[in-house]
This record gives C-alpha cells, sequence and structure tokens, in this order.
C-alpha cells in the first residue's frame, strides 16, 4: 500500500500552473544558471534596491551564506504596501475564534495601518533597526500585526509559541536581550484562558533587558500593568498616524530569530535574513499550493512555530493572498471544526499536521462528512512523517479523492518548503514527500558521509544552498557550523533520516538525532532531562522518544531518584507538572519509569539505542550490549516498563 502511485489527474494538471513540463524546466533551468534563475525569482517580492549581486556560499570553515546581499528591502512593504493599490480591499487575514462565534476580517488596507500605527509606536518607545523584540501572543490578527511591526523598524523579532512556561520564554528572551515583549491579557484555546500576561511577568522578573511591555486586550481579562513599562496597545497606538516610512533593509540583514530544540539542553536562535527568506517564503508558497488570486488559504498551525512564521504571514501575505488564523483547536467545541471552518470561509487550499489528521480519524469520518469540503482544491502536511494509512485517510474521506495531497518536507533551519510535490506535476505516494523542490539538492549520505546514489537509505543532507536557509545562530556562529557542517564535513546536515526509493522518490524516517518529535513540535531530549534533574528528588534522568498512535511521538523518561526518596504514584504526578510548569504543556512526559540503575557504558555514557528499543516495547533486538559496565540494569528495565 505504502507504494501506491497516485498520478496527478489530467483535469488537476491541465489547470495547474506548475505541470510536469514546467516543473522540468524550471529544474533544468536552475541547473543551467542558478544565478539567473533566481534573479528571476527575486522578482516576487518588492525591493527599494534590486540586487546585482545573487549568490556566495561556503559551507566549509566558518561557513558564509549570503544572498542577494547588495539588495534592499523591507519585508512589509512586500507584503503590505505594494497591494494596496491593486487589492486595498481585498481581505488580506480572515481570523477565526476558538469561539465558532467570533470572526473577523481585515483587509490589506487595514492591515497596513493597523501594522504602522504599531511601528510608529514602537520607534516612539526607541526600537530600532537591530533591536530584538520578543512577541508572546496567541493567534489573534495583532499577532501577525505585532511581526509586520518589526520588520517595518527593522526589528528583529523572536517570537515565543504562547504554550511555554514563564521559565523558557524568560530563558528566550535573556539568549537574544530583548528589548520590548508584545503579549496580550490571555489566549484562548479548547475554551480554555492561557494566562499570558501572568506568565509574562514572572518571566519579566528574570529579564532586565525588558524595557517596554506592549500589551493587547483580548479576553479582558484583569491583569497587573506595570507603570513606566506596560502599556495597553490600543491606547498607545491610538493617536499614530497609519502611514510609517520603512526601514531599509540590506538582503542580509536579520528578519526574525525562532528558538528551536537540538540535541543539547539549550534551544538554539535560528535567525533568518530578510532577502532570501522572503523570495523563499513567496516562491514554495506559491509553487507547493500553486496558489490563485482571490482564493482562500488556511495554514492551521500556530504563529510561534516556523510554520505559522513562513506559511501564515510571510508567504501568503508576500503572495497577496487572504490567510486564515484559527485560534482554537480542531477538537473543540467538537472534532468537525476543522471542517465546520473550512465551509464557513470556503477554504481552498488546507494545511495541517499529520497529528492532528491521526487524531480526527479515530473519530471517524461522519464528522468530516457532515460539513460541505467542496471549496477544497489541495490538501498539505507538515510537521512529523505521515504514515500511509492517515495519508490515505486525508485523502480519501477529507478531500473525497480529489484533492492532491502536498506532504511538505521541512524544517525551521530551512526557512520554507524543501521537498514536496508540486500539486499539478508530482504523482503522490501516500507516505513520501516525494522530489526535492527546483533549486533544492538533496542527498543521502552513510555514517562516513559517503554520497550514496540510487536507491539508498542513510541521512539526508543538502549538497547547496538556497535561499531561504537560516544563516546563523544568534549570538552563537561556531555552534551553528558545528551542528550543521561538522557532521558531514561541507554539506548542510538535517537530523533527519531518509530513504530514496527507485524513482528517487524521499521517504523521510525521522530524526536520527537526540530530537523528538512530538505531534509536530520539536522537543530535545536534553532539554527534558535538564527539566528533570533540576527537581530535588531525581538524581539521574534519560529521556527518549517512544511510539505513540496520535502524536507520533511520544516522551518517555527513565528517572533515577535521590537515595532514599520513595517511587510514589503522587510523586510520579509531581514530576509531570513539574515538567510542564518548567518547559511548557507540549514537554509532558508520557510515561515515567523508575530507574535504579542507567545502562551505561564503561566509561559512563547512557547507551540511549537500548532506552528506545525497551520504549518502544523492541526488546528482542537489543543488539550489542556487551560493553555495559552492569548488564542486569538492562533487565530491571525491561521487567518493569510501562505502558
Ligand atoms: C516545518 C517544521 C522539523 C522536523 C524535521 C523532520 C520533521 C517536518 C516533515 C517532517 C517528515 C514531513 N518534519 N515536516 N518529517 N515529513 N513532511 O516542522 O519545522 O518544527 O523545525 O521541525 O520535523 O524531522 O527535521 P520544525
Amino acid at each position: 500500500m505504502a507504494d501506491d502511485i497516485i498520478a496527478v489527474k489530467p483535469e488537476i494538471a491541465a489547470k495547474a500552473r506548475v505541470d510536469a513540463a514546467k516543473r522540468d524546466a524550471m529544474v533544468a533551468a536552475e541547473a543551467r544558471d542558478a544565478d539567473a534563475f533566481w534573479r528571476s525569482e527575486m522578482t516576487r517580492i518588492a525591493w527599494m534596491k534590486e540586487p546585482t549581486k545573487i549568490k556566495a556560499v561556503d559551507f566549509t570553515g566558518d561557513v558564509s551564506i549570503k544572498w542577494f546581499w547588495d539588495g534592499e528591502l523591507n519585508a512589509s512593504v512586500s507584503c503590505l504596501d505594494r497591494h494596496l493599490a491593486t487589492r486595498g480591499d481585498q481581505v488580506a487575514i480572515i481570523w477565526e475564534g476558538d469561539d465558532p462565534n467570533s470572526d473577523s476580517k481585515v483587509t490589506y488596507r487595514d492591515l497596513h495601518a493597523r501594522v504602522c500605527k504599531l511601528a510608529n509606536a514602537m520607534r516612539k518607545l526607541g526600537v530600532k533597526k537591530g533591536d530584538r523584540v520578543c512577541i508572546y501572543l496567541p493567534m489573534i490578527v495583532e499577532a501577525a500585526v505585532a511581526m509586520l511591526a518589526c520588520a517595518r523598524v527593522g526589528a528583529i523579532h523572536s517570537i515565543v509559541f504562547g504554550g511555554f512556561s514563564p521559565d523558557s520564554l524568560a530563558s528566550r528572551i535573556q539568549d537574544s536581550a530583548c528589548s520590548l515583549l508584545i503579549t496580550a491579557d490571555e489566549g484562548r484555546r479548547g475554551g480554555r484562558k492561557v494566562p499570558l500576561k501572568a506568565n509574562a511577568d514572572e518571566a519579566l522578573l528574570a529579564c532586565p533587558s525588558i524595557r517596554h511591555v506592549i500589551v493587547a486586550k483580548n479576553t479582558g481579562g484583569t491583569v497587573a500593568m506595570k507603570d513606566g513599562r506596560d502599556h495597553w496597545w490600543e491606547a498607545l497606538t491610538a493617536g499614530e498616524p497609519d502611514t510609517c516610512e520603512p526601514e531599509r533593509m540590506n538582503a542580509e540583514d536579520p528578519l526574525f530569530i525562532l528558538y528551536t530544540s537540538g540535541s543539547t539542553g539549550k534551544p538554539k536562535g535560528v535567525l533568518h535574513t530578510t532577502g532570501g527568506y522572503m523570495v523563499w517564503a513567496a516562491f514554495t508558497h506559491d509553487n507547493v499550493f500553486d496558489y490563485r488570486d482571490g482564493e482562500i488559504y488556511w495554514c492551521t498551525a500556530d504563529v510561534g512555530w516556523v510554520t505559522g512564521h513562513t506559511y501564515i504571514v510571510y508567504g501568503p501575505l508576500a503572495n497577496g493572498a487572504t490567510t486564515l488564523m484559527f485560534e482554537g483547536v480542531p477538537s473543540w467545541p467538537d472534532n468537525g471544526r476543522f471542517w465546520q471552518v473550512c465551509a464557513k470561509h470556503k477554504v481552498n487550499i488546507f494545511y495541517t499536521a499529520p497529528t492532528a489528521i491521526r487524531a480526527l480519524m479515530r473519530d471517524g469520518e461522519a464528522p468530516v462528512r457532515k460539513h460541505d469540503r467542496s471549496s477544497i482544491r489541495i490538501l498539505g502536511s507538515v510537521g512529523e512523517p505521515i504514515n500511509p494509512e492517515a495519508w490515505l485517510w486525508y485523502y480519501r474521506v477529507v478531500g473525497d479523492e480529489r484533492c492532491p495531497i502536498v506532504d511538505t518536507w521541512w524544517q525551521t533551519e530551512t526557512g520554507g518548503i524543501l521537498i514536496s510535490p508540486l500539486p499539478g506535476a508530482v504523482a503522490q505516494k501516500p507516505g513520501s514527500a516525494t522530489l526535492p523542490l527546483p533549486g533544492v539538492k538533496p542527498a543521502i549520505v552513510d555514517g562516513e558521509g559517503n554520497i550514496l546514489d540510487g536507491a539508498a537509505e542513510g541521512n539526508l543532507v543538502i549538497l547547496d544552498s538556497w535561499p531561504g536557509q537560516m544563516r546563523t545562530i544568534y549570538g552563537d556562529h561556531p555552534r551553528f557550523a558545528q551542528t550543521y557542517f561538522s557532521t558531514f564535513p561541507g554539506k548542510y546536515f538535517t537530523g533527519d533520516g531518509a530513504r530514496r526509493d527507485a524513482d528517487g522518490y524521499y521517504w523521510i524516517t525521522g530524526r536520527v538525532d537526540d530530537v523528538i518529535n512530538v505531534a509536530g513540535h520539536r522537543m530535545g531530549t536534553a532539554e527534558v532531562e535538564s527539566a528533570l534533574v533540576a527537581h530535588q528528588s531525581v538524581a539521574e534522568a534519560a529521556v527518549v522518544g517512544m511510539p505513540h498512535d496520535i502524536k507520533g511521538q511520544g516522551i518517555y523518561a527513565y528517572v533515577t531518584l535521590k537515595a532514599g526518596v520513595e517511587p510514589t504514584e503522587a510523586l510520579r504526578k509531581e514530576l509531570v507538572a513539574w515538567v510542564r510548569k518548567e518547559i511548557g504543556p507540549i514537554a509532558t512526559p508520557d510515561a515515567i519509569q523508575w530507574a535504579p540503575g542507567l545502562p551505561k557504558t564503561r566509561s559512563g555514557k547512557i547507551m540511549r539505542r537500548i532506552l528506545r528499543k525497551i520504549a518502544a516495547n523492541e526488546t528482542d533486538g537489543l543488539g550489542d550490549t556487551s560493553t555495559l559496565a552492569d548488564p542486569g540494569v538492562v533487565q530491571e528495565l525491561i521487567e518493569n516498563k510501562v505502558g
């Protein structure tokens, strides 16, 4: 079943702007003269000064990546100003609230005015080009306004997902020394309130760099306001003009930082710059979703993740699209919510994550069939490998076997989609992200870095740069070179494993490093471990991913308690709550196993390979355990496996 081929339907190919021949022509044009190809693609966005230099990249040594590097632009102009003459009255953002009775529409003209007012107010607070601004907002229009206002004044935004704890928020603010925080009184999700301002107040006790806080009124809940530091958004911006001179930015000036988990305890500040990122966002949004003027496009991600950055805000707005922002969750008030929203707003392109599809699949077809989905033309998937069963259900039930599915592989680091079918050009195979986009050069290497030809399985690397690639880790360029370019020198290492079949199709097999993918969200095992050992009762902890029906992977923690501490059910619950408080609900451990000892090599390294197998119930093939210091530990852990 997994190797089924679903050919592009002739009626779809006939209407698609990119059919197989056009895609071949793009690939050939890029191969023939990459500079000329990108010189023509870069006109998708608005430049104040057109670049003459296209690309200067070195993946060796210190690693340096530059695109369009003598060009000047402002990202907010591409997303707003240049649309005013042609589509000022078109809806830019449809906002759909958590409460099914609340929604609103913002035109390009309104959005431009709101962005300018905030940008003016930010300048008055002293925010300048290059300053870092932290955004900690729910999925409300203000999130997009705040991003674009930062871009307008040349400030670098760093969005922290609203589900992160005060501690996680504080460490991200500290790492990039943000001077302004933009937040809201409270968020709403699935009928519950999220105390954003209260969390922020707690975080800010440890953040001396923050001089001002702008607070959007969302629920109207009571919050503390600190004199001189905290300002209500509405009052602050009310008297500001609705135009604002955009800052001239070099193409390589930073646009944003977004923190993501890696194999070490400390999240990395992935830095994207302006020109290349914007070209990549516009190029991929247009080609992968085959976006047509006037269509309604809905990406269900949160702006706290990279998918929300590129495919709710920058890509769609650069292309003059109508983008839908959803505050709620798929299961509230009931599990038909996604489809109810699709019917209500006549959504044409729908982009979500496999974890949501699997959760909805469990509830059967009725909640889907109840709603009219005839407006939907293209379906997308992102965030983790989609299993063929979920893919086929999405195709058959949600898309009525009419709509192509674009399974889009990419990462925070890549800025936008790298491997995906183009819907009118590439036949799909359920579970495969299929082929690289024009200009993307993936390869599979073995453990020694040898490039494998033909059908092969190994580590996924990218051999050359593309405009949307991250440029550095904020404040730590050596770590950037070390993390991504030292495992296989001269190649960008994705951290993912992949298989390529005889047709050249890529099948992503999941992370090969110590990152686990929980419901499409990256979580470093080391982050969860350091949260656990920060608890007074814990001596040692080892965290691995375990297979999970809905979330793809769950968090499995082995915990060794300090001498004399009793392993009780109450303590187990306390540790789960502790991790949620330390990192946020997305890091909630699914299982905690008391481990009197952990399997270690004689040099003291925890053998995670063994712990992963025990958590996955794959204890038949534990492999070589001869290097273990105390083989008895393993038997003990197998016998007491949880769940
Ligand atoms: C966009 C995003 C990146 C990691 C990536 C990989 C996994 C994302 C995928 C996929 C298989 C897909 N991933 N899309 N795996 N098929 N279509 O999710 O960014 O949060 O940085 O996560 O997600 O493991 O390395 P990010």
